[in-house]
């Protein structure tokens, strides 16, 4: 069996409203697999486009979700954090696994009938074939772990099934070329943590997303303090008190939503927290509640907005992060031309 180093990527698009469901669900294990792992973090901007993004606010996104990168503790020196579109082993990879993976593999995504609606026809190609670069983003770089989000499972299965046909179509050139018997390793997702699925504020069954248009629907990073308890004051609820064990959070999605956000910011499981809430109405809990996210997110949206004011430094940051990512990318390209049949400048 080919042996491959374990290594973690992931991204993050640049598409606006950085929220607290980017940051519990994904950003905050980016922060602790750095102890552990060789860690690649992409601000994926060329999957930002497959909708349509304002140029100017793009680029000032990028440079938000890098700062957001760095002002939650990534280390861009002892780790690599860049942006998609300037290591173009992304794209090349992209368009050879588009003629791997099936057209049907695409149309069954989920994230693919939520976002072209109705009117299919009409989406952007590259929305449809978004999965296939995601593959290319983890595997130019055989990434063997992906923390990511509870959405994000589907892509990461779809990842894995284009790793496994590549290992099968070429198979006999995988093992003429000295691979041996698999060129992509089928990577890991790491969907772990107690937030991996954290819901909107306005509605306990839809999940917290950039792209909802109600503000209240989310808790941004850079929210300041006024914002936040504003935003979990006004946080749908039931009538009732919380309850003393967590079976009792069944069916009320609002409630567990809430103290699963209490617990991921604080550190502690949802028992715990019913341990010190239970039988206490929400107007007790949600000032509590307030005061934790007031405490943990607003030095982090501080630091945002220092290091957005010296747009320079974050250039800098990503095309150092580029060049570093490029340097282990391109080696693995060049091994799939070769796989594959292309003939390639030396
Ligand atoms: N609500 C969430 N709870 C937990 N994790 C979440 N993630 C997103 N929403 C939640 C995780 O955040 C990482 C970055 O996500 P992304 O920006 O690449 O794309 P997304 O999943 O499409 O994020 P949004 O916020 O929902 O954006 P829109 O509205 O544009 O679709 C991923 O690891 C994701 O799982």
């Amino acid at each position: 069996m080919t042996e491959f180093q374990p290594r973690v990527f992931s991204g993050v698009q640049p598409t606006g409203n950085l929220h607290l469901g980017n940051y519990l669900g994904a950003i905050v294990n980016f922060v602790a697999l750095q102890e552990s792992h060789d860690c690649i973090y992409c601000v994926v901007d060329m999957h930002a486009i497959t909708v349509w993004q304002d140029p100017t606010e793009l680029s000032r996104q990028i440079r938000e979700v890098t700062a957001a990168f760095v002002a939650a503790g990534i280390d861009p020196v002892k780790h690599v954090v860049f942006n998609q579109s300037q290591v173009s082993a992304h794209a090349e990879l992209a368009w050879i696994f588009n003629c791997v993976a099936r057209i049907g593999w695409m149309n069954r995504m989920t994230q693919f009938k939520d976002k072209a609606g109705k009117d299919k026809e009409n989406a952007s190609l590259g929305l449809l074939a978004y999965p296939s670069l995601m593959a290319a983003d983890i595997l130019a770089y055989k990434a063997t772990h992906v923390p990511v989000g509870e959405d994000q499972k589907q892509h990461l299965e779809l990842t894995r099934d284009i790793a496994q046909k590549f290992n099968n179509d070429y198979a006999a050139s995988i093992a003429a070329h000295g691979y041996g018997d698999a060129y992509f390793p089928l990577t890991e997702p790491l969907i772990t943590g107690p937030a991996t699925r954290i819901m909107s504020l306005r509605d306990g069954t839809k999940k917290m997303s950039k792209s909802d248009p109600s503000d209240y629907s989310r808790i941004n990073l850079t929210d300041d303090a006024d914002a936040i308890a504003q935003k979990i004051r006004k946080a749908k609820t039931d009538a009732d008190a919380l309850p003393s064990e967590t079976e009792g959070l069944k069916g009320r999605p609002e409630a567990d939503n809430l103290v699963g956000i209490y617990a991921a910011l604080a550190g502690i499981s949802k028992q715990q927290v019913l341990d010190q809430f239970g039988g206490q109405q929400f107007s007790a809990f949600k000032p509590a509640l307030a005061d934790l996210a007031v405490q943990k997110l607003g030095p982090i949206g501080a630091e945002m907005r220092r290091l957005m004011a010296d747009p320079g430094h974050i250039d800098q940051i990503l095309a150092n992060g580029a060049l570093r990512a490029d340097a282990i990318a391109r080696p693995i390209l060049d091994g799939v031309k070769d796989v594959v049949g292309f003939i390639r400048r030396n």
